[in-house]
C-alpha cells in the first residue's frame, strides 16, 4: 500500500535506539513481584516449582500448571484436575504453548512510526515515551472529537484491562471479533428463542447426551479440550453421533451418520428435521405444551418442508433425513443439536441458529440431562472506582438502525464507522488493537485496511510482529500469558469457579503485562481514580478476599469450585420454568423477530453457487493451531508448519492436479493469494469445495517460521454476506479457482 500507513515491516527498524530514561528501570519495578509462593514439587526428573495459570493459547482458558527447573527454565505446562474446562488435560496447542514464551521472534520493545529519509519506519522507544505519545494523541482525538471516537478492538485476557481504561476515559466503543466473526449468531439465535445465550464453555451436556447433532461443528479439530473429552467417552457409552458436513471432518469419521450436505444449504435440513419431528408426532407433547409459544404457527410453516423438498436442496437422501430424526427422537431429552461455534457463515446465520433453537426445544433438550444445561458463575464483585462517565455516544450509534439484534458491540460495525462519509458527523479516529490481528480475523481486508488508512492513531498491543502491527503508529509488546497476571477467569460452567493467572517467569525483553501497559497509560491520562490498586496482586487479593479466599490460596491451588447457588443444573420437572423472552416462554415464534421485521420462523434462502470453474472457499481449524496466533510458534510449526488445499479427485482429475503440487488460488473478485498452497487431492472433499486451515500465509516476514507458509483464507474473503439481524459477516460465499503456472514473485499465467 502506497499510503502515509505503509505497512512496515519490524525487521526495518530506523535509527533511535532505545530511548533511555523510564523504559529499562521501569522493567525492574513493573507488575511482576516475584514469584514467592511457587510451590515445590517432588518429580522424579528434578527438582521442578510449579505455579498455576490458564492458557492463552486459546480462549477456552484451561487451567493449568507450569513447570520450572531451579535455573527458572520453563521445562512444562499440565492441565490442573480440579479444572473442568480441562480435566487436568491439555490440548496439543496448551502443551506446546510455552513455544510463545520461547519464540525469538517475538516483540521485544516498544515501537514508534517515523519518516527517516523520506521512508517510514519504526523506531524502537522507551515504555515512557511510548505511553507519553499515546496519552498526548488519545487527548488531542478527545479534545477535537470526544472520547468516545476511541475504539478497542480486543480478542483474549487483556481486554478488560484496556476497556477498563478506555471506559474511564470516556468510550463504550470496545468491541471482538468472537461476536460478529464467530458466534454472535448462535447467541442472537438462542436468545431470541430462549430468552439465554449458549455462552462460553458451552452449555451442552455432552457427558449425559444420547445423541448429538454437530452441523459444521468439526469438535476433534476444533479442540474444545473439556468437549472433546466427553465426546469421546460419550462415544464410548454408545451415544449416536450425527455429523453433518460437507467434509469428512474427524467428527465424521467417529460418527454413526455422516450428512455431506451440500454446502450453504443446512437451513433446508434443519426445517425438515422440524417438520419430520412434528408430523410423526415425534417431539416431546408435554414439554412443547408447558413451556413453548408459537406451535401452530411452526406447525404451519414447515408443513411443506418434506424430506423430499430438502432432499432437492440438501443432497441428503429423505430415508436418512427421517431415520436421523428418529434417532433425535429416541435419544430424547438427551440430545443435542450443537450450537457450533464460528457460525458466520451465509448471512442468514441467526436464522439457522434458531431453527437449530427450535429443533432442541421440540426435543425438550434445553434444561435436560444430557441436553442443555443450565450453567451458574459466581457474582464476583469489582474492586471498587468511581462511576464512569457516561459516553456522549453509544457504539450501536455508529451503525445507526443496522443490526437491531445484536447483544453484543459489531466489530465490522465499528470498522465501517471508521470510514468517513457524508452521513455521519463523526467517525472513529483511534483504534486501540489488543490481541487480535484484525487483518486476518475480520474478511474483506481491504475495507479494514482503508478503515486504517483513515484513523489518526492505531495503538496495537500484541506479542509477536503480525499483519496488522505493520500498520501500526504505535506498537507495544505484551509478554505471554506465561510471564503475567490477569484477571481472574470467573466462567459458567456446572460448578461456579475461578481460576488464577501468574507469572511463571519474568518478562523476557522490554515486554509488559496490559494490566500495567493500561495502568500506566491510564496515570498518564489522570485517570488515576479508576486505577486505586498499588499493583494487581492487591487488587486480585481484594476479590478473591470477597468471595472467601485469597490470591495466597489461590497461589496454591490455581483453580477452585465453589457450591451452585441453586440447585438448577436441570429443569425441575415439579417447577414452571420462566425464560426471559417476550412472553416468559420458549418462543419458537419469535416476537423480538417479528417486531424488528424480521422473519419470525426461519426461512430458507438459496446461496448463491460457484461459477463454472470455481469452488466455494472452506475452510476450518487444525488441532495444533489456533487461527494466525500459533504460525510462528517453534513447537506447534514442528507439528504442522503450513495448511494445505484440500481437492476433491475428480476437480483434480479434470485440473491435472496432483498431490503435493504447489497453486495459487484466485477468488471470484479476482483477487489472488500472495503465496502459493501445497494440493491434498482427497474424497474426504465435496467437489464442489475446496477447504485449508484457517491461519497461514503470513505475509510479515518478521515471522521467520510462518512466513509465506501456506495461504491466508482471509485474503481471498472479498465478499462477505452481512446478516442484518446482529452484523455477522457471513465468509463462506467466497469462489476460488487455480492458478497452476506462476513465478513465485512474478506475473502469473493462469491455466
Ligand atoms: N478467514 C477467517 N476469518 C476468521 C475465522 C476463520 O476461520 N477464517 N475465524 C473467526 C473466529 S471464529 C474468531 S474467534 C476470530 C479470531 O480472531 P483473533 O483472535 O484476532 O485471531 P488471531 O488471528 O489468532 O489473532 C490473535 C492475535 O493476538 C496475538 N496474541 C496472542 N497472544 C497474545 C497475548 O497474550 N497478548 C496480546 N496482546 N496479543 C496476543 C497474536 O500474536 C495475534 O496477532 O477470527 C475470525 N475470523
Ligand atoms: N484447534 C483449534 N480449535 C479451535 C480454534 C482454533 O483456532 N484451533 N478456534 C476456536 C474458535 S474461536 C472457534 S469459533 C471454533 C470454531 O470451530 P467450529 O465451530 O467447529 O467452526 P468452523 O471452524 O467454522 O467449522 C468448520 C467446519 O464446518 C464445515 N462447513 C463448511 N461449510 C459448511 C456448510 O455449509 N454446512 C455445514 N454443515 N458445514 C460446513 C467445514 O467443512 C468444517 O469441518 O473452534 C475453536 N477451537
Ligand atoms: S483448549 Fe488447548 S489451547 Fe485452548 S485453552 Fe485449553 S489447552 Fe489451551
Ligand atoms: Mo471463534
Amino acid at each position: 500500500m502506497s499510503s502515509r500507513r505503509s505497512f512496515i515491516k519490524i525487521s526495518a527498524l530506523g535509527i533511535g535506539g532505545i530511548a533511555a530514561a523510564g523504559g529499562l528501570s521501569r522493567l525492574a519495578t513493573g507488575a511482576v513481584s516475584g514469584n514467592a509462593s511457587t510451590e515445590k514439587i517432588d518429580s522424579p526428573e528434578q527438582n521442578l516449582h510449579r505455579t498455576p495459570t490458564y492458557c492463552e493459547i486459546c480462549f477456552w482458558q484451561c487451567a493449568g500448571w507450569v513447570y520450572k527447573d531451579e535455573s527458572g527454565n520453563i521445562k512444562k505446562i499440565v492441565g490442573n484436575d480440579d479444572d473442568q474446562h480441562c480435566n487436568g488435560r491439555f490440548c496439543p496447542r496448551g502443551t506446546g504453548g510455552v513455544g510463545q514464551y520461547y519464540d525469538e521472534d517475538r516483540l521485544k520493545t516498544p515501537l514508534i512510526r517515523t519518516t527517516t529519509d523520506g521512508k517510514e519506519t519504526f523506531r524502537e522507544a522507551s515504555w515512557d515515551e511510548a505511553l507519553d505519545y499515546i496519552a498526548h494523541r488519545m487527548q488531542e482525538i478527545a479534545a477535537k472529537h470526544g472520547p468516545e471516537c476511541i475504539a478497542l478492538f480486543t480478542h483474549g485476557s487483556g481486554g478488560s484491562h484496556f476497556g477498563h481504561m478506555l471506559k474511564a476515559f470516556g468510550s463504550a466503543s470496545i468491541t471482538a471479533p468472537s461476536f460478529a466473526q464467530c458466534r454472535g449468531p448462535r447467541e442472537v439465535g438462542f436468545l431470541t428463542t430462549f430468552g439465554d445465550i449458549i455462552y462460553s464453555p458451552e452449555r451442552i451436556d455432552i457427558r449425559d447426551t444420547r445423541c448429538m447433532v454437530l452441523i459444521g461443528s468439526h469438535l476433534g479439530e476444533n479442540m474444545h479440550n473439556g468437549q472433546v473429552q466427553e465426546m469421546s467417552d460419550a462415544i464410548d457409552r454408545g451415544a449416536t453421533i450425527i455429523t453433518v458436513d460437507p467434509r469428512f471432518s474427524t467428527a465424521a469419521s467417529k460418527s454413526k451418520y455422516w450428512l455431506p450436505i451440500k454446502p450453504a444449504t443446512d437451513l433446508a435440513l434443519l426445517l425438515s428435521w422440524i417438520h419430520v419431528l412434528i408430523e410423526n408426532e415425534w417431539y416431546d407433547k408435554a414439554y412443547v405444551a408447558k413451556n413453548t409459544v408459537g406451535f401452530e404457527q411452526l406447525r404451519e410453516h414447515v408443513r411443506p418442508f418434506t424430506p423430499e423438498w430438502a432432499y432437492g436442496i440438501t443432497t441428503i437422501d429423505p430415508n436418512v433425513i427421517v431415520e436421523t430424526a428418529r434417532e433425535m427422537r429416541n435419544a430424547s431429552p438427551s440430545v443435542i443439536i450443537n450450537p457450533g461455534r464460528h457460525v458466520t457463515w451465509y448471512g442468514d446465520d441467526t436464522q439457522r441458529m434458531r431453527a437449530v433453537a427450535i429443533l432442541a426445544a421440540l426435543l425438550g433438550a434445553w434444561g435436560r440431562r444430557g441436553g442443555y444445561y443450565q450453567p451458574e458463575k459466581l457474582h464476583l464483585p469489582s474492586y471498587p472506582v468511581p462511576p464512569f462517565p457516561v459516553p456522549r455516544r453509544q457504539p450501536t450509534e455508529a451503525y445507526g438502525g443496522k443490526y437491531p439484534l445484536a447483544n453484543e458491540v459489531v466489530s465490522n460495525g465499528l470498522c465501517d464507522a471508521t470510514i468517513p462519509t457524508v452521513e455521519r458527523s463523526c467517525s472513529y479516529k483511534a483504534w486501540i488493537v489488543n490481541g487480535t490481528n484484525l487483518l486476518a480475523a475480520i474478511p474483506n481486508q481491504a475495507n479494514t485496511l482503508k478503515a486504517i488508512e483513515a484513523l489518526e492513531l492505531l495503538v496495537v498491543v500484541d506479542t509477536m510482529p503480525v499483519e496488522l502491527t505493520g500498520y501500526a503508529d504505535v506498537v507495544l509488546p505484551e509478554c505471554t500469558y506465561l510471564e503475567r497476571y490477569d484477571m481472574l477467569r470467573n466462567s459458567n460452567h456446572r460448578l461456579p469457579n475461578l481460576a488464577l493467572r501468574m507469572p511463571a517467569v519474568q518478562p523476557k525483553y522490554d515486554s509488559k503485562p496490559a494490566e500495567w501497559i493500561a495502568r500506566e497509560l491510564a496515570a498518564k491520562l489522570g485517570l488515576e481514580a479508576w486505577f486505586p490498586w498499588k499493583n494487581i496482586e492487591e487488587m486480585l487479593d481484594w476479590q478473591l478476599k470477597q468471595m472467601g479466599t485469597s490470591l495466597e490460596e489461590m497461589q496454591r491451588l490455581g483453580v477452585k469450585n465453589f457450591p451452585r447457588e441453586n440447585d438448577d443444573l436441570y429443569f425441575n420437572e415439579n417447577e414452571e420454568a420462566v425464560f426471559n423472552t417476550n412472553s416468559g416462554k420458549i418462543e419458537l415464534y419469535s416476537s423480538d423477530m417479528e417486531n424488528e421485521g424480521f422473519a419470525p420462523l426461519p426461512v430458507y434462502t438459496a446461496h448463491e453457487e460457484p461459477p463454472e470453474g470455481y469452488y466455494r472457499l472452506n475452510y476450518g481449524r487444525a488441532p495444533m493451531h489456533t487461527f494466525s496466533r500459533t504460525a510462528n510458534n517453534p513447537n506447534l510449526t514442528d507439528l504442522m508448519d503450513e495448511n494445505v488445499l484440500w481437492v476433491n479427485p475428480k476437480v483434480a482429475r479434470l485440473w491435472g492436479l496432483k498431490t503435493g503440487q504447489m497453486v495459487k488460488l484466485k477468488n471470484q473478485d479476482g483477487k489472488q493469494s500472495t503465496f502459493a498452497i501445497k494440493v491434498r487431492v482427497t474424497e474426504r472433499i465435496r467437489w464442489d469445495s475446496v477447504y485449508m486451515v484457517h491461519g497461514f500465509g503470513h505475509n510479515n516476514p518478521k515471522l521467520t517460521r510462518a512466513f509465506g507458509r501456506g495461504v491466508n483464507d482471509t485474503e481471498l474473503i472479498t465478499r462477505v454476506h452481512i446478516d442484518p439481524v446482529m452484523g455477522g459477516t457471513g465468509m463462506r460465499g467466497n469462489f476460488v479457482t487455480f492458478i497452476t503456472e506462476f513465478e513465485p514473485n512474478g506475473k502469473e499465467a493462469e491455466a
